[in-house]
């Protein structure tokens, strides 16, 4: 497509690879398809102005790279063992597209008037998101704004907004005072019920004690702004300097933007439009009545594995996800968790063959052409495992069962933090809100049961309802004392309880 010819009508937050190997592409196929013009993106960087800058400086313009199943991870060290394709992947192998529905980048945090201006703007029928779990600042246990949140305060207090939830609502208020068209608002996040969520979390900020926005403006969002739920899911890791290496051979030029992703695809959306939208349907989204099946599926199965595999295999010493699934007995691991702790907690959408999916889920796992490291999944874990696995946890004690494999997960997320080495001692380097104070309070323990008891004090993770249920305490430290003692190699592996 000629992005000359393109003009924006989405407002985009969170730049990452994700949105741009996913929604943009669906964008820009809807666009294709159906010759509509008006459906540029407008995508805002929250925390890094790089790329930002690097995406404006190429107008826009970035590629999307998908392997072929001949090529061999890219981004794998060189001093790894021959095998893991050391070398770029020969040009021709797999896909590469030229992205041009983005048509503006811009830094959020250096030009907040520019974002609420773009957020009111009449031509601005949709905004999505894609800001990761920590980015609507929420207890995950309560579904409400964290209390007492610095910035949250100050953005309601009326500075220029630098939380996600502050510039929405900026963008709101700008909005009903320049035109009040309505406006369809779209979390993109893996969290379940991502627009009630969001919706939520608006009008609680709206009504933020002290706050400078007007009383009408909640009703306002409440008639005019309709904040539809979705289901995202594609394998994005990030983009390493050899993928880039590998891009600029293919292109010919150097594209400090582009991705790398998996052929998988999938965007599932509840129709609840305030105005128009993209015909995404046209490019393969589903959009559905009821997102809620889709999404516990998706979080349960896929990110509850990713995240159970990345755990025990950052602890077994892995790098890759395909790594952790070659090791003795994981892979069975995955299937026991899937088969037996989280397929009967699920309400499934009716034309899903669970088995299908599951085996899907282990080869998009497997891929060699697109390794994506542990660290990646285990970052930010306090945030994602309430939704992922600790759901799955819930479910099956109200049903009656200790759900042991999910608890192991847990108890390897535990272990990572606590200790912050793998079995053989290295250490790593965990990006997690909690992990700071968590660690803070765990210093100098040496006791696994004082370990889960300190970290059961976390209810925005926990939930008081878990944090007192006395068969979760037991089988948690029951695990961590079994990681503690033998490794995860050797909990998980052949032979151990969950092999079949
Ligand atoms: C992953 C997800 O990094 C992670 O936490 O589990 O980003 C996962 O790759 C996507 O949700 C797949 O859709």
């Amino acid at each position: 497509m000629d992005p000359r010819a393109i003009s924006v009508g989405i407002v985009h937050l969170g730049l990452g690879a994700f949105c741009r190997a996913h929604q943009a592409v669906y964008t820009e196929t809807a666009a294709e398809l159906t010759g509509e013009l008006h459906w540029g993106i407008c995508g805002t960087s929250q925390r890094s102005a790089r790329m930002a800058s690097t995406l404006a400086e190429q107008d826009g313009l970035y590629s999307v790279l998908v392997p072929g199943p001949g090529a061999s991870g890219s981004n794998r060290p060189a001093s790894e063992p021959p095998g893991w394709g050391t070398t770029a992947t020969p040009a021709g192998a797999g896909s590469l597209r030229v992205i041009a529905s983005l048509r503006q980048a811009l830094f959020a945090q250096a030009d907040p008037a520019g974002l609420t201006a773009r957020i009111a703007g009449r031509a601005v029928e949709i905004v999505t998101l894609t800001v990761t779990e920590k980015g609507y600042r929420h207890n995950l246990a309560t579904r409400q704004l964290t209390s007492g949140d610095p910035e949250l305060a100050a953005d309601a207090a009326g500075r220029p907004p630098r939380t996600v939830i502050g510039q929405l609502a900026r963008g709101f208020e700008a909005r009903r005072r320049a035109h009040g068209e309505p406006l369809t608002v779209i979390s993109c996040d893996n969290i379940p019920a991502n627009g009630r969520l969001l919706e939520g979390l608006v009008q609680q900020f709206l009504a933020w004690p002290g706050g400078v926005f007007d009383h009408g403006l909640a009703d306002w969002v409440a008639e005019r702004v309709c904040f539809p739920s979705t289901m995202v899911d594609r394998i994005v890791p990030a983009s390493t300097e050899r993928w880039l290496e590998d891009v600029a051979e293919r292109l010919g030029l150097r594209d400090e933007g582009a991705v790398v992703t998996e052929p998988f695809s999938q965007w599932v959306i509840e129709d609840r439009f305030a105005a128009r939208r993209p015909a995404w349907e046209r490019a393969g989204a589903q959009v559905v009545v009821e997102v809620a099946p889709y999404e516990a599926l998706k979080l349960r199965a896929l990110n509850g594995a990713h995240s159970a595999l990345a755990h025990l295999g950052l602890l077994a010493g892995c790098q890759y996800i395909d790594e952790a699934m070659s090791l003795p007995g994981f892979e069975g691991f995955v299937r026991y968790l899937l088969d037996s702790e989280v397929r009967p907690t699920l309400d499934l959408p009716g034309e899903v063959d669970f088995k299908a999916y599951a085996e899907a889920v282990l080869t998009r796992f497997a891929n060699p052409a697109l390794p994506y490291t542990c660290l990646q999944v285990t970052s930010d874990g306090s945030q994602k495992l309430p939704q992922r696995v600790l759901g799955v946890v819930r479910d099956r004690l109200k049903a009656g069962y200790v759900p042991h494999a999910a608890v192991l997960v847990v108890a390897a997320w535990l272990r990572a933090i606590w200790t912050g080495r793998d079995d053989r001692g290295r250490p790593f380097d965990l990006a997690d809100p909690l992990a700071g104070p968590l660690r803070e309070a765990l210093a100098g323990t040496q006791d696994p049961a004082r370990v889960v008891e300190h970290a059961l004090q976390l209810h925005q993770v926990f939930g008081p309802d878990l944090a007192g249920d006395e068969r979760f305490t037991a089988a948690l430290t029951e695990a961590l004392v079994d990681l503690t003692r033998q490794g995860a190699q050797r909990v998980v592996g052949v032979g151990g309880a969950f092999s079949r």
